[in-house]
């Protein structure tokens, strides 16, 4: 009786609860550690804590929160908060709460959640979240030996194309207990496959992520827990060669041409049920190969497989290693071990190849249907000792075999040797391909599309944006730019995936940055990189326009090496970064001064190197213009870019509270600047500035160093050029680009923009997609031009415009007020002649949508404004009785709004609205 009482009290209670979750619509989701969806290794030591409120009710405000952090999962369930508890707290911030509870040791394991307290009531996070912290006690490695195995072997070369095998590594471990938990920390250079007992430990591939390797040495965590069992062991690693040995570029002396042979530390912790510890290092003690199956890994050249000397086994315990080394004692790589804060590469979707054709050779070439970035999975039959070669280009030539001039001297081809046994699948392991089309050849039967899979790999982050137009072009552009992207990320945002380059060019970046962010979640890809660049800078303040710097171009240029500040600003602006701004400011500072130190000279900037690198060239053959009307001074570019980077500075010692020197010394110095730059560069009698390019126009006037009462004469200048000299066509390189589309926009001319944005003639972005363009172009000319520089995936001419397609077409804006879309500004312009948008951007804060449709006589817009955030809204009435907010009459809601230029502003709590204008 007591027992079915019990029962049917429990059955009650769970009714009660599932019923009050169902009306319950409010709810705490994506807990994030350092924006970290998987947080093992934690290298700060005060990380910052996030979360999202969700919910279908309007007007969420959070008012108070209550973090809970705890050592162990029992104590999280009993609310013990033993290592923070902040108690109630009332404040309405939702991310980068910086944690200020008990020290945090090295590898703590720490379990959290959160309470909230909201207008619409108390909530409490369901999810309950984890973050283990890194080795924070440097001498923890101080044991641990790094090993590897110094020498080329028989069928390596070691030139400037270089063959190196990869290295196969194995230990067997005993474990004396039961384990309880394990972890495992691997530094693996320059690339590592990690394996327990056969099994693959992690999804990533390409890992880790590339550094200069003398500065830093990136580690990776994983729980191994499940991995391992009492008694016998098996750790198995294969050592590829990455950026640490690449033996290329030319033997040129300013490009590093290796860090040595590949070469890895690991320790494995492990806990028994007992209590007891255990730590596993490497050491001599562990065993060696170089005759496995991997011949060759070049990143440039392409991966050589031979499945003939598969080792089978070798990475269980059931396998003889009579024949294998002892592993050899090496040097250590030289730089800081980190734990690595941004995620690795993972394959992140597939390409099925759209065509194969028979070339008269008896070759066949692949057609991937675009251009991408990865490799090819391959599945064969044949004899044993077949060879099939995979060649790998972006494009075709006239007679349908492979351009392979753009790739200069990367040979970019696969070999994968049969060992007969049937069907085989197989696909490399430490190589990447930027490419649309392979050439197949040695293939044992005809091949079919079946036989082939292309694996799309980049960083493993999150598609943050959507967006569609009733623009065809603007649409394909959109779609370009998200391959181009995506297929750069390689650890670091790289110039292009497929030349001999691959670089990570900070000038191709610094307002890209700004404008992918919409796109993708690439906060921590761009902390990591603004340390990259930190470590790059020399003693004196320099910054390299290359970083990590593989190539040193110590040029001391402006407008690549401001790009560490534009970052910054990108990583504030959009999520909120305060950290990044704080951390690096000390170092920007110091390149500021250096600049000002060595290269002003009467007040202006005299160093410039690459110009507005790329403007569309006058000829279809040229690389850069030879045309000196279409070519920006570059002093004049230099000292404006130079200016516009002290006002970012002023705004960076504003956030962190620098003392008033900081500001005062920006402020001087660019009023210094500006006068000098007016006076050398503005023409009074035309109001326009040097030889009236484009750029020369639009920097002052984006940067506001041209006097107000001038604005708008200046932007005639720009408007006549685009609009008249160049019929409505870009005229601009990577500098202008980067200001070219908000500007026409904010400064009234949004049809103009939209004009160059949806142009399908040369040059344009939508040429590039009517050329066949998948991906953005490096030149906009880059079907014709000399193939000594036109690589067909490179993302640097995009400048603004994915910024404008969300802030000035979408209406999807951060206010700069209230960093990371705590408000967002949503002003479209609905002028430039769509007709409608559906986009949408997944913020730190929660999911923002804006979808308008414009009719004869109607605007339809609706938008989401996530919980715990608020919207300026423009309208483009200024008549009340026109609007209304879900069906109802503007004026009949609680809504307050103004009208001020023309317009109607709101400002809505968060929630889904229609609004309808007639
Ligand atoms: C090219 C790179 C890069 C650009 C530099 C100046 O070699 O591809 O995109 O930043 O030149």
């Amino acid at each position: 009786m007591k027992r079915f009482f019990l029962h049917t009290t429990f059955i009650i209670l769970t009714l009660i609860s599932i019923s009050a979750k169902a009306q319950n619509k409010i709810g705490v989701t994506n807990l994030q550690c350092e924006m970290l969806s998987n947080p093992e290794g934690i290298d700060v030591v005060q990380p910052r804590l996030s979360w999202q409120i969700n919910a279908n009710v309007s007007d969420v405000k959070q008012t108070a929160y209550q973090i809970i952090v705890s050592s162990t999962l029992e104590n999280l369930n009993a609310n013990k908060g033993d290592l923070w508890d902040t108690g109630k707290v009332q404040s309405n911030a939702s991310v980068n709460i910086i944690y200020n509870g008990k020290r945090l040791e090295n590898r703590q394991n720490a379990f959290w959640k959160v309470i909230l307290w909201t207008n619409k009531g108390e909530i409490q996070s369901v999810d309950k979240a984890h973050f283990s912290m890194g080795i924070m006690n440097y001498a923890d490695w101080k044991s641990t030996r790094w090993i590897g195995y110094e020498k080329a072997s028989a069928g390596d070369s070691i030139s400037q194309y270089s063959k190196l095998s990869a290295r196969y590594l194995r230990k067997e471990i005993n474990l004396k207990k039961q384990v309880k938990s394990a972890k495992v920390y691997i530094m693996g250079m320059g690339l590592y496959e990690l394996y327990i007992n056969g099994n693959k430990i992690g999804d990533q591939v390409l890992a880790p992520v590339p550094t200069d390797y003398t500065k830093n040495v990136k580690y990776n965590v994983f729980d191994v827990t499940s991995q391992l069992k009492e008694g016998k062991n098996m750790l198995g690693t294969i050592l590829g060669n990455g950026r640490f040995f690449t033996m290329r570029q030319d033997f040129k002396p300013y490009k590093i041409k290796t860090f040595g042979y590949p070469k890895m530390a690991l320790q494995l912790y492990v806990e028994y049920t007992d209590g007891t510890k255990e730590v596993i290092r490497t050491d001599d003690t562990w065993k060696v190969t170089t005759n496995g199956p991997i011949l060759s890994n070049n990143e440039y050249d392409g991966e050589e497989y031979d499945a003939r000397k598969e080792l089978k086994n070798w990475n269980t315990t059931n396998f003889d290693d009579k024949n294998w080394f002892q592993a050899e004692y090496v040097q250590e790589p030289g730089g800081f071990y980190e734990a690595q804060m941004t995620p690795n590469m993972k394959i992140m979707g597939e390409v099925k190849p759209i065509s194969i054709k028979q070339t008269p050779k008896g070759t066949y070439i692949l057609d991937m249907g675009q251009n991408m970035v990865g490799w090819l999975q391959l599945k064969v039959k044949g004899k044993s000792g077949d060879k099939v070669i995979l060649k790998f280009a972006e494009s075709l030539q006239a007679d349908g075999s492979l351009y392979i001039e753009n790739l200069r001297d990367a040979r970019t081809t696969d070999v994968y040797t049969l060992k007969g046994e049937g069907e085989e699948i197989w696909e490399p392991t430490f190589v990447f391909h930027g490419f649309r089309f392979v050439e197949v050849s040695g293939f044992p039967t005809k091949p079919t599309l079946d036989n082939f899979v292309g694996k799309v790999v980049y960083d493993d982050i999150k598609t943050t944006g959507t967006f569609e137009s009733s623009d065809a072009v603007m649409n394909q552009i959109f779609k370009n730019a998200y391959w181009g992207i995506s297929g750069n990320y390689k650890g670091m945002p790289i110039d292009c995936p497929q030349r001999n380059e691959r670089q990570p060019w900070l000038g191709d970046r610094t307002t890209g940055a700004y404008g992918e962010s919409f796109l993708f979640d690439n906060q921590t890809l761009y902390a990591k990189w603004l340390d990259d660049i930190k470590n790059a800078q020399t003693a004196d303040g320099g910054i390299p326009d290359v970083a990590p710097a593989f190539w040193r171009y110590y040029g001391d240029n402006v407008t690549w090496p401001g790009t560490y500040i534009t970052v910054a600003e990108m990583l504030y602006q959009q999520f909120g970064d305060k950290k990044v701004i704080e951390k690096h400011y000390p170092s920007m500072k110091k390149w500021v001064v250096y600049m000002e130190q060595n290269y002003l000279v009467k007040d202006l900037m005299t160093k410039d190197k690459y110009g507005d690198w790329c403007v569309p060239p006058e000829s279809l053959e040229l690389i850069h213009s030879k045309d000196s009307a279409r070519t920006t001074n570059g002093e004049l570019i230099a000292s404006a870019f130079y200016y516009h980077l002290l006002q970012k500075m002023k705004k960076f010692a504003t956030i962190n509270g620098n003392n008033s020197d900081d500001i005062q010394y920006y402020d001087s110095l660019s009023e210094r600047v500006k006068t000098a730059f007016n006076v050398k560069f503005f023409n009074a009698s035309k109001n326009n500035y040097a030889n009236n390019t484009v750029t020369a126009n639009l920097l002052p006037l984006a940067f506001g160093m041209v006097p107000e009462n001038l604005q708008s004469k200046v932007f005639e200048n720009i408007v006549h050029e685009v609009e008249v000299t160049y019929n409505g066509h870009i005229s601009t390189g990577v500098i202008g680009t980067q200001f070219l589309m908000r500007t026409l926009s904010e400064y009234g001319r949004p049809d103009l923009s939209y004009k160059l944005a949806s142009n399908d003639t040369y040059p344009s972005w939508g040429y590039m997609a009517k050329n066949g363009a998948t991906t953005i172009w490096e030149l906009w000319n880059g079907n014709t031009a000399d193939p000594k520089m036109n690589s067909q995936n490179h993302v640097m001419l995009l400048g603004d415009l994915l910024i404008w397609y969300y802030e000035n077409i979408a209406g999807i804006k951060s206010n700069p007020e209230t960093p990371g879309f705590k408000q967002i500004i949503m002003k479209p312009d609905f002028e430039t002649g769509l007709t409608f948008v559906n986009a949408s951007y997944e913020s730190i804060h929660g999911t923002i949508k804006s979808n308008w449709k414009k009719t004869k006589n109607n605007l339809q817009w609706n938008i989401t404004i996530p919980a715990n955030t608020s919207a300026i809204v423009y309208l483009p009435s200024t008549k009340v009785s026109a609007v209304t907010l879900d069906n109802k009459k503007l004026d009949k809601t609680a809504v307050s709004y103004k009208v001020e230029n023309n317009k109607l502003i709101l400002i809505l709590p968060s929630g889904s609205y229609v609004l309808n204008v007639k």
